[in-house]
C-alpha cells in the first residue's frame, strides 16, 4: 500500500501546549520504518503549513485560537484530499482539532469516489461540543459536531459540503462526556460504546458489527485514534488522561481487526504530547499500534520483543 504519512504540528485546540511536537516524537518513534518493515511504499510529506488566520469573533467568549484552528482546517481538509488519491494518508498529531480538517477533506474523497464514509472515534472523549456549546473553549472538543453538520459553525469554520452522516459514526472508549454533549448526541444516531460497553461485551463484538456496517455500504473508514483512548498507565503523554481506558490488548485487537477488514482509508495518530511522555513510551505505543492496524501480527511484534 502507498502510505503519506503528513505531520500536523497544531496545539491550539487543547488547553495544554506540547501536541505541536507530537508529529516529531512519531517520527522519532519510528513510524515509517515501522511501516516500510511491513512492505509498505511510505512517503512522509512533512508538516502541513495552517492558512494565514483571519479575524474571527464569535460571541462565546471561551473559545480559544479560533482564527488559528479555522486556517488549520482548510488547509488539512486539502491535503487530506490531495494525498488520498490512490494512497493512505495517516495524520501525524497534533491535537484533535485536526480532525474536523482531515475527515472533511476524507469526506469529500468518499463522495469523489461515489462511496459514503465511515469514522470510527477511539477516544475517552466524545468532542461533540458546539462554538455554542464548549465551556472550556478548548476546540479540540468540537471535530465530530463539525464534521456531522451540526449548526454554529458557519461563518467560522469552512463549510461542510459533504457531512458524515451520524449513523456513519461509531465511538469507542468513552468515559468522559460533558452535559451539553450527551444531550446532543442523544438526538443523533452515532454509536457511543463507552467504557461500560466495552467491560461488558469486549472490543471484538463492538468493532465487529461496526465493520459489518461499513462493509454492507461499502464504505471508506477513517479511523480517528486519540492517545486518551488508551489507559493513562500505558499512554500518559496526554493533556486529558482519563482513568479507565482501553489496555494494551484491547487496543491491539481492534487495530488488528480493523486490518484485516481492509476497509482503513485514513488514520489520525493524535493529542500525543511528547512533553508529557516518559521515555518515549507513549510514542512507542502509538507506533506499534499504527503497526498492528497495517498488518503486523502478533507474531512479527513477539519476534521483535525477543
Ligand atoms: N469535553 C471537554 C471539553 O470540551 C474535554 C475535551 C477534551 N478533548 C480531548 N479530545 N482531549 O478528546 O473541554
Ligand atoms: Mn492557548
Ligand atoms: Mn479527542
Ligand atoms: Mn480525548
Amino acid at each position: 500500500m502507498d502510505v503519506r504519512l503528513i505531520g500536523v504540528p497544531l496545539q491550539e485546540g487543547a488547553s495544554q501546549l506540547g501536541c505541536e511536537m507530537g508529529p516529531s516524537a512519531l517520527r522519532v518513534a519510528g513510524i515509517a520504518r515501522a511501516l516500510s518493515s511491513l512492505g509498505h511504499t511510505v512517503i512522509d510529506c512533512g508538516n502541513v503549513a495552517p492558512r494565514t488566520p483571519r479575524p474571527l469573533i464569535h460571541p462565546n467568549r471561551a473559545i480559544h485560537h479560533l482564527p488559528e484552528i479555522a486556517g488549520w482546517l482548510e488547509a488539512l481538509s486539502d491535503a487530506a484530499f490531495r494525498e488520498s488519491d490512490g494512497a493512505m494518508p495517516i495524520f501525524l498529531g497534533g491535537d484533535h482539532a485536526l480532525s474536523a480538517g482531515t475527515v472533511r477533506g476524507m469526506a469529500a474523497r468518499a463522495s469523489a469516489l461515489g462511496r459514503p464514509l465511515f469514522v470510527l472515534w477511539l477516544d475517552a472523549h466524545t468532542d461533540f461540543h458546539t462554538l455554542d456549546t464548549t465551556e472550556s473553549g478548548n476546540l479540540h472538543g468540537t471535530p465530530v459536531a463539525y464534521f456531522t453538520g451540526r449548526s454554529g459553525f458557519s461563518g467560522y469554520f469552512p463549510p461542510v459540503p459533504h457531512p458524515v452522516p451520524t449513523e456513519n459514526v461509531a465511538m469507542l472508549g468513552i468515559r468522559s462526556a460533558d452535559p451539553a454533549e450527551r444531550a446532543a448526541i442523544r438526538q443523533t444516531a452515532v454509536a457511543v460504546h463507552d467504557m461500560r460497553a466495552v467491560d461488558e461485551h469486549g472490543v471484538g463484538v463492538l468493532i465487529r458489527a461496526f465493520i459489518e456496517k461499513v462493509k454492507a455500504a461499502n464504505g471508506l473508514l477513517h479511523v480517528s485514534l486519540d492517545v486518551d483512548f488508551l489507559d493513562p498507565a500505558i499512554a500518559p503523554a496526554v493533556g486529558t488522561t482519563v482513568p479507565g481506558g482501553a489496555t494494551f490488548r484491547e487496543a491491539h485487537l481492534v487495530m488488528e481487526m480493523l486490518h484485516d477488514s481492509g476497509l482503513v482509508s485514513s488514520l489520525d495518530l493524535v493529542e500525543l504530547n511528547p512533553f508529557l511522555d516518559e521515555r518515549g513510551r507513549t510514542a512507542l505505543l502509538m507506533v506499534d499500534l499504527a503497526a498492528s492496524l497495517m498488518g503486523r501480527s502478533v507474531l512479527d511484534r513477539m519476534t521483535r520483543a525477543g
